[in-house]
């Protein structure tokens, strides 16, 4: 099914599938959170990143950068290494490929390399050439809600209203990014789940997706494995999360809610959950 047939926004130059859709993460890091580096080698990435599309992802994000708090920076040189063959062994595979990046040098030698949306999660604030390298290609382009860095961590996160703030904040990048020449329809949205929020700022999110929608733009959510899921699986507030491996169903959970908000797209690790709860979801939608 690939004809679009329902209401939901989703960005120009992709493929409109007729329900939410599936993106699969292939983290090329040593030190990634939620997958532990297992895929910190060329072929293993590849080879999971079609795995994952066997399993149901319509298209795959490959970062090459640990975005977790607390994480260093890696350079240039390295993130192009562990990105472009992967973007490119993926592509080639007819694979539709994201790239998970804050640099403008990265973006453009991955859509070289047969990306097809640029997803940073700075939401073009770390690299002032990121907008016009995008916009000169055309690319679709994630704009995530994001405070900055701090030695390493996310900026600390305040909000007297999250939601408020949130969307007001994505409202102001959004023009930057369009002042910076790219085009409207290909502008996706994202409340940057876990960057500078707490679990109770995650869950005000999610509760609220409809005012995120507002925007006008499409919505990515990505919850997958993520701190807020530990929290409300823990047994009580003190107790230990589960580990991010344990947070799957959970996730497939937020992907079922996320979808029927009219999310275009939910950004996950293990796909096979995700990609039934959006076909349920859009079963119960087809049935309304
Ligand atoms: N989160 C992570 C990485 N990339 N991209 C977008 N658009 N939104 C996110 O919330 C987001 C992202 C961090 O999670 P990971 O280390 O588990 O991939």
């Amino acid at each position: 099914m690939t004809k679009q047939t329902d209401r939901r926004p989703h960005p120009a130059g992709l493929t409109a599938w007729d329900r939410c859709a599936v993106m699969g993460v292939v983290n090329v890091t040593p030190d990634s959170f939620s997958d532990g580096g297992r895929f910190f080698d060329t072929t293993a990435a590849i080879k999971h990143g079609l795995h994952l599309v066997a399993e149901g992802a319509d298209l795959v994000d490959v970062g090459g950068e640990s975005t977790r708090p607390g994480a260093t920076r890696v350079d240039e040189d390295e993130e192009l290494r562990r990105v472009v063959p992967v973007v490119r062994g993926l592509a080639s595979e007819g694979v539709t490929v994201s790239v998970d990046t804050m640099r403008a040098s990265v973006a453009a030698r991955a859509l070289a390399a047969g990306a097809a949306l640029v997803n940073d999660v700075s939401g073009g604030l770390a690299d002032p050439r990121m907008i016009p390298a995008v916009a000169d290609t055309g690319a679709p382009f994630v704009v995530m809600h994001w405070r900055g860095l701090l030695e390493g961590g996310n900026v600390k996160g305040e909000y007297a209203d999250v939601v408020t703030e949130v969307v007001d904040e994505l409202r102001t990048r959004v023009d930057a990014v369009l002042e910076g020449g790219i085009a409207p329809d290909r502008v996706v949205v994202d409340p940057g789940l876990g960057f500078s929020k707490n679990a109770d700022h995650d869950l005000a999110l999610l509760a609220h997706l409809d005012r995120l929608l507002g925007l006008g733009h499409p919505l990515l959510v990505a919850a997958s494995r993520k701190r807020f899921l530990g929290r409300v699986l823990a047994a009580d507030p003190d107790a230990a999360p589960p580990p991010a491996r344990e947070r799957d169903a959970a996730t497939a959970a937020v992907s079922a809610l996320a979808a029927h908000a009219g999310a275009w797209a939910v950004r996950v690790h293990e796909v096979r959950a995700t990609a039934d709860a959006v076909r349920v979801a859009r079963a119960v939608e087809g049935a309304r």
